[in-house]
């Protein structure tokens, strides 16, 4: 198989550009391209464009955390952040040391991501009727209010007072993994996952929806291994589609891949700064050396391709961290890929871009582009550039996002299989 040919992964298409599924620029950011064309000319246009695509970093990104004591806040916090107990910076669990202030946890990698545990309604320091001031509930960009079993009055009134202050909420019920396992030894004849689930969660939103109609509960198992199971996805669903629309890009592009909602949040964002990258590469100027032989400088589509990888988990380090976490094998990891994107690929990834630029640039013409993306065909002289690096991104981003499902199924299996085995094992004893 020719790895460099990823026409074979795309239905058979018309080969004009017209038809990929290109997302355009909006009407917003094209005006301020053109604003900053007129003012400054293409001089500089890369660096603006570059600004651009890193613009979400800046964001802070902050979600409190709330709960009564013991109800796995920790736990589910390292879980967002991607770690487990033992990983180094973790929150304690387990341990019964009750928060005395909020405290924040930053993302694993995303440092503006962060989870804050707050300390309980009506502990000394946090009387209810001073908690809002005392915990700085402005800074909130979210709170996720999380039980273990029945949803509290704390927990209710909190919640309605955030929705006074026009913040969101979600309610979380965790440990349904305990639940479900306590059900299956108690009733194994009658055990039906489904219908446990179901009852759990008109259980809770008997209770949360007297604060709210609407309100809706997510079923969750905390660990970092069970972040596929139940309503995790949902979960993550739900809060990047509620979260502040001014935030909403840089959260999806700070959470960790742990589901297939996550990973298709985030193909959507990365699509819509191909235009933005592909505007960038034309602007440059001069053709570094190594790149001669290409006609364009390939630096910013290989920082993105990079980017790609680490967005959607495909690093080295992701990857074996994963085969940590879900006791998989790198081997096994390395079979199911090898026919959507091999690891070596992935490794060596300056080489494989550079060698997919070469194929693309042979034959690609600018005209093509021009007419989405107006400016870049009249004002910057490598339309070339721009046209190669849109159809690269667009090709090995979906090739990416193949492989990045791949991982998901793989280990949605290996979660599945491990409950099995544990039901087993708990019938068994
Ligand atoms: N089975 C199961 N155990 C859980 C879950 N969430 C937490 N635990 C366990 O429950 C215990 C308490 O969890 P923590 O995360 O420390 O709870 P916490 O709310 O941070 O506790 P405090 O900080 O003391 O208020 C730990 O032993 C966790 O491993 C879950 O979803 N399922
Ligand atoms: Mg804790």
């Amino acid at each position: 198989m020719d790895l460099l040919d990823l026409t074979q992964f795309y239905p058979q298409r018309n080969t004009s550009v017209g038809s990929f599924d290109i997302i355009d620029m909006t009407d917003d950011e094209k005006k301020l391209a053109e604003q900053y064309i007129q003012s400054n000319g293409v001089h500089g246009l890369d660096n603006y464009l570059s600004r651009r695509l890193d613009v979400w970093k800046d964001q802070p990104l902050d979600i409190a955390v709330v709960g009564s004591s013991g109800v796995g806040k920790s736990t589910f916090i390292n879980t967002m952040r991607n770690l487990m107990p033992e990983d180094p910076g973790a929150a304690d669990v387990g341990v019964v040391e009750t928060t005395l202030q909020p405290t924040p946890y930053q993302h694993s990698e995303y440092e503006q991501l962060k989870f804050w545990d707050l300390p309980g309604i009506g502990t000394p320091n946090y009387p209810k009727e001073l908690y809002l001031e005392r915990v700085q509930f402005q800074k909130y960009d979210f709170f996720l209010i999380i039980s273990r079993t029945r949803f509290t009055e704390n927990d209710l009134w909190l919640a309605s007072e955030v929705k006074k202050h026009n913040k969101r909420f979600i309610f979380i019920r965790t440990n349904v993994d305990a639940d479900l396992m306590n059900e299956y030894n108690d009733y194994p004849n009658k055990y039906n996952e489904e219908e446990i689930l179901e009852r759990l969660r008109n259980n809770c939103l008997n209770y949360v929806r007297t604060v709210d109609a609407n309100a809706d509960v997510y079923l969750v198992s905390g660990h970092l291994r069970n972040r596929l199971l139940y309503d995790f996805g949902r979960l993550n669903e739900t809060i990047i589609r509620d979260y502040p629309t001014l935030k909403q890009e840089s959260m999806i592009l700070s959470m960790t891949v742990s589901c297939k909602e996550v990973l298709l949040a985030k193909i959507i964002q990365l699509k819509s700064r191909i235009w933005l990258v592909a505007g960038a590469s034309a602007a440059v100027a001069s053709i570094p050396v190594p790149f001669l032989s290409l006609g364009f400088d390939a630096t910013i589509i290989i920082k993105e391709v990079e980017f790609y990888r680490q967005q959607l988990g495909l690093d080295r380090a992701a990857l074996e961290k994963l085969a940590q976490v879900h006791r998989l094998s790198i081997e096994k990891i390395e079979k199911e890929l090898s026919e959507v994107f091999p690891l070596q690929h992935l490794t060596a990834l300056r080489k494989f871009v550079l060698d997919f630029c070469k194929k693309e640039a042979i034959g690609a013409t600018t005209e093509e582009f021009a007419r989405f993306v107006p400016y870049v065909g009249t004002m910057i002289a490598s339309g070339i550039s721009f046209g190669v690096c849109f159809l690269v991104l667009t090709k090995i981003l979906a090739r990416m996002e193949q492989a990045a499902l791949k991982i998901i199924d793989i280990t949605m299996e290996a979660s599945n299989m491990a409950v099995q085995q544990q039901l087993k094992q708990f019938s068994l004893d």
